[in-house]
């Protein structure tokens, strides 16, 4: 249920270890590409040629509607609202599109990135409303899933898995499902603990990021290094600081922790304040850029990057695209480059020298391979001025300033 980042390659991977799978989005777009054998925005390595090996086999099909099945397994978005809180609509849905189709005896898993409780308190009850008794007619589960993007295949098959059953029956059955596939070890558990595991799993990463970007300003404001001092501090054996950047991008990082906010909001005051820290980082860097112009004069600036990380195509929720509005805003002239991210966003330059030409500044949000081949002379001959802010630690002052550029870090004051 759900043929998206997780639906689709997971459905795919249960497909190529022997399943009959039928996957189900109510997307009529989404069926529409698979018909066509492609997989509409979704970049992954090796998705594609995948979709049509299953396709042609006959190992998977496709529809808007679900079949009668053995195991349901729901992976559905679950976006924040505007206050921050959990719309939960595509999990009751999807849930209730299964019930015509239930039977005693089947699995059903919900794979999607949830509050605590909700298997205890949405799904179970939209099971029950047909007279089933969750754990003994129907085995729920909650099996999170925690893969990164860019890296599907490989984490879907090598990652630990863990279950949360609603029971242990129902954790066991949803178990033997996932041991067709993964190497790495199942860890079993309750429901609500399972749910707690993804959701601290990205708010431990959240909240490092948000004391990296901290230790950021502050080192910008005393005047030392902080990618230094991270470098240095993490030789220490129980220290492992994280990197700042421009801020925190994906559907995943910036929207768990709020669901922890949500279910305890007078206990999760760490987890708050960083979501606010990392939210406000693009801005930090807009006025970094600010500064910098200002000093040199200047209108015309140059965005390289605008996927929310490195080596994907994927922009949705990145920083990039909130500094570029921002600075649009400001006024500046702005033009935007990213090898990897389709067209559809405003500013796309077809070409790092077109995004270039008669630039003032060359602004770094994204740590693509592919920058750090950029030929920084014959780049800088084309521009109207040589200034970079490297938002990402991709190059050394060195490397910069001997193609006559004026270099600048965030987290780093400028000497
Ligand atoms: N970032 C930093 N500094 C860092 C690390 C990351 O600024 O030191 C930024 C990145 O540039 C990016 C954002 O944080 O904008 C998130 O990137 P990420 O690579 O940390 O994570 P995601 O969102 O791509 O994937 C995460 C993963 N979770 C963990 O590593 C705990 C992945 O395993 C999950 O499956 C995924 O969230 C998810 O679906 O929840």
């Amino acid at each position: 249920m759900g043929l998206g980042y997780i639906g689709l390659p997971t459905a795919i991977t249960f497909a190529e270890y022997g399943y009959q799978v039928h996957g189900t989005d109510t997307n009529p777009a989404v069926i529409e590409a698979l018909n066509q054998k492609s997989t509409l925005h979704i970049e992954e390595p090796g998705l594609e040629e995948k979709v049509k090996t299953v396709i042609e086999s006959g190992s998977f099909t496709f529809s808007r509607a679900p079949e009668k099945s053995d195991a349901f397994i729901i992976a559905v978005p679950t976006p924040i609202t505007d206050d921050n809180r959990a719309n939960l609509d595509y999990v009751e849905s999807a849930t209730e599109m299964i019930l015509p189709f239930l039977e005693k005896g089947n699995v059903v898993i919900l794979e999607s990135t949830v509050p605590p409780l909700t298997i205890e308190k949405v799904m179970k009850p939209i099971v029950e409303s047909r007279g089933f008794k969750a754990g003994e007619d129907i085995y729920l589960a909650h099996s999170p899933e925690r893969v990164m993007p860019g890296k599907l295949f490989q984490e879907l098959i090598e990652n630990d898995r863990i279950i949360g059953g609603f029971n242990d029956i129902s954790g066991r059955k949803a178990g033997e499902l996932y041991a067709s596939f993964v190497k790495g070890n199942i860890h079993y558990t309750d429901a609500a603990t399972a749910e707690m595991v993804k959701l601290m799993e990205n708010t431990y990463r959240d909240v490092n990021i948000a004391l990296a970007n901290e230790l950021a300003r502050i080192s910008e404001r005393i005047g030392a290094d902080v990618w230094e001092a991270i470098r240095l501090a993490n030789y220490h054996p129980r220290v492992n600081l994280h990197q700042p950047g421009p801020g925190v991008g994906g559907h995943c990082i910036a929207v768990d922790p709020w669901f922890l906010v949500e279910a305890a909001p007078e206990e999760a005051q760490l987890i708050k304040m960083s979501r606010y820290i990392n939210n406000d980082t693009p801005f930090q860097v807009v006025n970094r850029v600010k500064e910098m112009m200002d000093d040199f004069g200047g209108k015309k600036l140059t965005v390289l990057g605008l996927a929310y990380k490195g080596e994907t195509g994927d922009a949705r929720e990145s920083p990039s695209l909130v500094i570029v509005n921002e600075l649009i805003r400001a006024g500046y002239d702005v033009s935007t480059y990213d090898p990897y991210v389709q067209e559809g966003y405003s500013h796309q330059a077809a070409s790092l020298e077109e995004a270039a030409a008669d630039s003032d500044m060359l602004v770094i949000l994204t740590n693509h391979k592919q920058f750090s081949k950029i030929d920084f002379s014959t780049i800088g001959e084309q521009m109207e001025q040589k200034m970079i802010l490297d938002a990402k630690n991709m190059f050394t002052a060195k490397q910069i300033r001997q193609h006559g550029f004026h270099y600048y870090q965030i987290g780093v004051k400028q000497s």
